[in-house]
């Protein structure tokens, strides 16, 4: 083979390159092609086989050619595998892109039920005018349910039916107003908490009542409290919770604890009057009961039903949609 034939086969080399590679698309296909061209036996490889039969005077000639084919394939080679590699993320990222505006999974979101809603809500409202939350025992005695609050062993609030008896003299508490006996009792004045808390009437279920039920009372017991701080304090819940726009009114009633008492309505005009609460002055053996002077400090408490504030707020008409657990009910607050 002479130096023309040689430079006619590099052409040759050339072109089937141009050729093969062309064709390569993946990392695999590459490698057989440096294999094919620069492996030990490839096609440019053996071209150099044929220097050493070539007159010397045409050998640095034919290397120079023969390097240059191999430099420009090596660096070909090259970049093809680099043009693969990143043919092949784009392919990937192509494959693994998110539709962000197809609908996304449903997830079924929980909620507060709407009596905790309420109790939270009327126990801000509180806290941030100072009260303090106390709580106590679902199970009591006679003692703190009924005779420190000057409910007698004859009153018709301590009938069997009204009650639920766990055993002489201990029952589940009718009301949250233990509470306040303790706290009292272990604490001297002035006294400014909230009881809410879940008590026990043995009613028998209809749209109003439920033998489970919650309360929120309230009690203030301070050097020179009157009727006037009661009202204050009635007027700013009413504002709070129901919002402007309704007229408040108290009228006499009658609670064994309480002296005077009074039951509380309130209207958005032209609407009707609804009460929604009862309050009143406490009953000075009360005070004296739990070791206050009743000489030296007053007091007003107020209670209220927090099943009857959510029935009033969302126009519910029966209370035992509260104790249903139908997530058609729950799921509207
Ligand atoms: C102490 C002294 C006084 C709490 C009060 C009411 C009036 C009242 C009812 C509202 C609806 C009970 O849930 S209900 O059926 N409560 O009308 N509660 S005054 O008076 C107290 C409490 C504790 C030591």
């Amino acid at each position: 083979m002479d130096l023309a034939e040689l430079a006619g086969r590099c052409e040759e080399v050339r072109k089937e390159w141009a050729r093969a590679s062309a064709a390569a698309h993946d990392p695999g296909a590459v490698e057989a092609l440096r294999v094919r061209f620069l492996g030990r036996k490839g096609l440019v490889t053996v071209l150099f086989d044929h220097l050493r039969a070539l007159p010397p005077a045409d050998r640095a000639e034919a290397g120079k050619l023969l390097n240059a084919l191999k430099g420009e394939i090596a660096a070909a080679l090259e970049g093809r595998l680099a043009a693969v590699a990143q043919a092949a993320a784009e392919a990937r990222l192509q494959a693994e892109r998110y539709d962000l505006t197809l609908p996304g999974t449903w997830r079924p979101l929980g909620r507060l039920h709407p009596l905790t809603q309420v109790r939270r809500e009327i126990e801000e409202i509180f806290l941030r005018m100072g009260f303090d939350i106390a709580t106590g025992p679902e199970v009591e005695t006679d003692y703190y349910n009924f005779e420190a609050l000057a409910i007698g062993p004859d009153h018709p609030a301590r009938d069997d039916w009204d009650s639920f008896y766990l055993a002489d003299g201990v029952l589940l508490r009718t009301h949250t107003s233990p509470v306040q006996i303790r706290v009292m009792k272990s604490q001297k004045p002035p006294v400014r908490i909230l009881c809410p808390g879940r008590c026990y009437r043995r009613d028998n279920p209809d749209a109003t009542h439920s033998p489970v039920f919650h309360q929120i009372e309230l009690l203030w017991v301070e050097k020179g409290l009157t009727m006037a701080h009661l009202k204050w304090i009635l007027e700013e819940f009413v504002r709070a919770f129901f919002g402007p726009g309704y007229e408040m009114r108290i009228s006499a009633d009658f609670f064994p604890f309480t002296e005077p008492s009074a039951q509380v309505h309130i209207r958005k005009p032209p609407g009707r009057w609804l009460e929604i609460m009862g309050a009143g002055m406490v009953d000075p053996a009360v005070l004296t009961e739990v070791g206050y002077d009743p000489e030296e400090v007053t007091g007003f408490a107020f209670g209220l039903g927090v099943e009857r504030m959510a029935m009033l707020r969302w126009g519910i008409e029966d209370i035992r949609l509260f104790y249903g657990n139908d997530v058609r009910f729950l799921s509207q607050f």
